[in-house]
């Protein structure tokens, strides 16, 4: 009975495949599972108590070992805290955490809008309004895909907030390329990167934000 209940009390996180937290020296992930290798003008510093990746939009984390991630349909829930501190008009548009290009992920585009994919760029959804992740603040970031579900089974979060869903047009395919944090272009702070191969639900959307706040006065051990 208390293995049942321990197993219950889990829950997500026993799906948590891999998470950076950029709290050691490294850029690795908790897990050990991949090698990632920071590119261009990316530093691992510490800005408002918390120890992130900061990029200053001609970098990115490449990691090693994701090439086979989620090439199939298969339940996935990508989670970031994110710091903007400039937006990228005119540039080509950074993945936050993903496969570019247009694979699966999480990108920051104009304006401070966000967009989720898969596969292609017209299979999206998105928080398009200004700064729906505003400059110089940190914000929490959620994409959610269930292909288990007949509808509905494509999620974006924005601080725990559903704004935005639809039904993929578009399952998961091939792309054996690396898995991606902070595509060049992205100018700001990365912390928290984290990558499920579960279908995050609402609930374990807000307990995350509880257990890993994007407003933490320091990192969430
Ligand atoms: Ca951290």
């Amino acid at each position: 009975m208390s293995g049942w209940l321990a197993l219950q009390a889990t829950g997500a996180s026993a799906d948590l495949i891999t998470r950076w937290t950029f709290d050691g020296a490294s850029a690795n992930d908790t897990a050990g599972e991949f090698h990632s290798l920071p590119q261009g003008d990316v530093k691992l510093t510490t800005d408002e108590g918390r120890s992130v990746a900061q990029f200053g939009g001609n970098g990115s984390i490449v990691i090693e070992g994701g090439r086979n991630l989620f090439s199939r349909p298969e339940p996935f829930s990508l989670e970031v805290v994110v710091k903007p501190t400039a937006f990228n008009d005119g540039k080509i548009e950074p993945f936050l955490l993903g496969k570019p290009s247009y694979s699966w992920g999480l990108s920051y585009f104009r304006q401070g809008q966000i967009y989720g994919y898969i596969n292609v760029g017209s299979n999206s959804i998105r928080a398009i309004e200004k700064n729906s992740i505003p400059l110089n603040k940190y914000s929490h970031a959620i994409l959610v895909h269930d292909p288990s579900l007949d509808g509905t089974n494509f999620f974006l979060y924005i601080n725990a907030v559903l704004v935005d869903s639809k039904r993929s047009a578009h399952p998961l395919v091939p792309n054996e390329v690396d898995v991606v944090i902070g595509q060049p272009g992205f100018e700001g702070m990365i912390d928290e990167a984290r990558i499920y191969k579960h279908a995050l639900t609402a609930e374990e959307v807000k307990d995350s934000m509880k257990k890993f706040p994007a407003a933490a006065s320091s990192d969430q051990k």
